[in-house]
């Protein structure tokens, strides 16, 4: 498809072309790692009145921005938005990270509903509004989702950092029963990015976190199969609006994912490798990643020797630059300028 030379640049990669410097935002490029961050942050206890504060929401997705210049602006939210409007108990304890009431029956689930997402996810959406008048011309504006697998990881184990046991053995030992509970999340993930877009985000991500613990089988079925219906549901309302698929550490089945969900772009963990995204992936969809965040948290030789070989390997298709997963809390903030500068130099910064 052609695009017009002012077009975002962000838009213009996911539409298949290749540009000489490529766009770049970072994953969890709002958050700890930035002092001003911490500092609005401070002001609310409770992380998801954060998330539901617009005035709050809209300056620390801004934040990053005004230092590094991305390509694109990340919608500051969270993934665990959606139980939350669905009606399952959620809270955010300091130290701990989410906690949830389990979901472990069908009649928990049969308690959820996905006609409370309009009103109680309403000032999500003017965060979006408001942050499509604010950012710059040049940028992009990327509403999200948790993908129904990751969503639905977090709602039957309760908390993050498990090895998703819970949700695996339920998949395999009643399929119909924990298929309820996926169509669930289709039915509101693709009504909660639909709304997005006609709030005024630009391009949508799907965050299938917790991906790469499922087999062949079950990753066929709960990441691929609910990704192929949102991707339908979406571009019937919305045919314009790109997306991007992020089923993190799914190995050599990214090539599957890119093949049969429809998505415009690929986000890839930083296992993935280059050639091979290069030679499989990128001829297919545009390709976005995929530094290692420990390297960017390491800085130095080793964050200009990695940033310039994936710049090298990827840059001549379509092409965003980003990490393999998020930006950690402890990353000096310089670093994230170095990186910066390299993307925003080259070729010329190391091209040899
Ligand atoms: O107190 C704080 O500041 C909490 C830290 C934090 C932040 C900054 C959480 C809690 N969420 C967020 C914001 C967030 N989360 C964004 C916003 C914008 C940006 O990227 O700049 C996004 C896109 C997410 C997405 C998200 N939340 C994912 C998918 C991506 C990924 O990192 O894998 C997941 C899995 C979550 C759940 C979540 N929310 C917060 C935490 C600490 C976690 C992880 C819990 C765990 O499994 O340990």
């Amino acid at each position: 498809m052609d695009t017009q030379a002012d077009e975002k640049p962000f838009l213009r990669a996911l539409k298949g072309e290749t540009l000489s410097r490529p766009p770049f935002w970072l994953m969890r490029q709002a958050g700890r790692y930035l002092p001003e961050y911490r500092e609005v942050r401070s002001q609310t206890k409770n992380f998801l009145e954060f998330c539901y504060n617009s005035d709050l929401a809209v300056e620390v997705t801004l934040q990053p921005l005004r230092r590094y210049n991305m390509d694109a602006a990340i919608l500051f939210s969270d993934i665990l938005v959606i139980p939350d409007a669905l009606g399952q108990e959620v809270a955010f304890v300091e130290g701990r990270g989410p906690v949830l009431e389990p979901i472990t029956s069908v009649s928990a689930i049969d308690g959820l509903s996905v006609g409370r997402i309009d009103e109680h996810l309403a000032p999500v959406f003017e965060t979006l509004r408001r942050l499509s008048g604010e950012i710059p011309e040049q940028t992009a504006l990327i509403g999200f989702a948790g993908a129904p697998w990751t969503v639905a990881v977090y709602m039957v184990e309760g908390r993050g950092g498990t090895d998703c046991g819970k949700a695996r053995s339920w998949a395999y030992a009643a399929p119909d029963e924990f298929g309820k509970l996926i169509d669930l999340l289709v039915e509101a993930t693709a009504h909660y990015l639909i709304t997005q877009v006609k709030n005024g985000a630009e391009v949508v991500q799907l965050f299938d976190s917790w991906a790469g613990v499922l087999s062949e089988s079950q990753f066929r079925q709960w990441v691929i199969a609910p990704t192929i219906e949102i991707v339908k549901r979406v571009k019937a309302e919305c045919p314009a609006v790109p997306i991007i698929g992020f089923p993190r550490a799914a190995g050599k089945l990214y090539e599957d994912f890119v093949n049969e969900t429809g998505v415009d772009g690929v986000s890839m963990d930083s296992g993935v490798p280059l050639a091979w995204a290069r030679d499989t992936l990128q001829s297919r969809c545009t390709v976005q990643g995929n530094l290692d965040n420990q390297a960017l948290m390491a800085g130095g030789e080793a964050l200009d020797r990695e940033t310039l070989e994936i710049l090298k390997q990827l840059s001549g298709g379509p092409f965003i630059f980003n990490l393999g997963h998020g930006v950690l809390q402890f990353t000096p903030p310089e670093h994230v300028g170095r990186l910066a500068e390299l993307i925003h130099g080259w070729p010329g910064t190391g091209g040899g």
